[in-house]
């Protein structure tokens, strides 16, 4: 599908799909708007809860979705994000050497409890806590790419130094 199938959230009102009210994709709203760079979240009228999905409905390639991906760090308990290319596999022995601590990938109940999000709708801002993030270097090389918004049928664009800037992310390899 292409642009057509998107709309904003709050921009039509009569909508009545829940992910218009849905408070997770109002946090992300929020925190874009405070971060002041104009971006929008849309709505896909068709779920993307993988990258395959949010590329097709997008019409992009599932290279420039982003794959917000927790794990958490095996002796601190701590939160990771890595805001991976959607085609790459992350290798986590490579970022448990970049964060000097072997990571695990995280469970449902701690994604939710770490980021307010459920899994399929992680976005790389507007936690529940402060996330420190590392980012794929392969997402860098778009001139624009998509990131999920709090619910797997919402999505904003931005730039991979959009990105960089949000999060205060680190670029690194993470592909396996
Ligand atoms: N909305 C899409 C496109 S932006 C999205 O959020 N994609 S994602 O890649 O960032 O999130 C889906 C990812 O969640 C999967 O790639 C997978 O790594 C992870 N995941 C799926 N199920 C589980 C699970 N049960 N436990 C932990 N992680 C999971």
């Amino acid at each position: 599908m292409s642009a057509t199938s998107r709309r904003e959230p709050g921009g039509d009102t009569s909508g009545e799909r829940d992910v218009l009210a849905s408070a997770s994709v109002r946090r992300v709203q929020a925190a874009l708007d405070a971060l002041g760079g104009g971006h929008r979240v849309v709505e896909l009228t068709e779920s993307a809860r993988t990258a395959t999905d949010a590329a097709r409905a997008l019409g992009c390639r599932v290279d420039q979705i982003v794959k917000s991906l927790v794990f958490r760090g095996r002796r601190t308990e701590r939160a990771i994000l890595v805001a991976a290319s959607g085609a790459n596999r992350v290798d986590e022995v490579k970022v448990g050497e970049l964060l000097a601590e072997p990571i695990a990938k995280a469970d449902a109940a701690f994604v939710r409890a770490r980021t307010g999000f459920a899994i399929g709708g992680v976005a790389p801002v507007g936690h529940a806590e402060p996330v420190p993030t590392l980012i794929d270097e392969d997402l860098m090389k778009w001139e624009e790419i998509w990131a999920a918004a709090g619910h797997p049928s919402s999505i904003f664009r931005l730039t991979p130094a959009d990105l960089v800037r949000m999060t205060s992310g680190r670029v690194v390899v993470i592909r396996v």
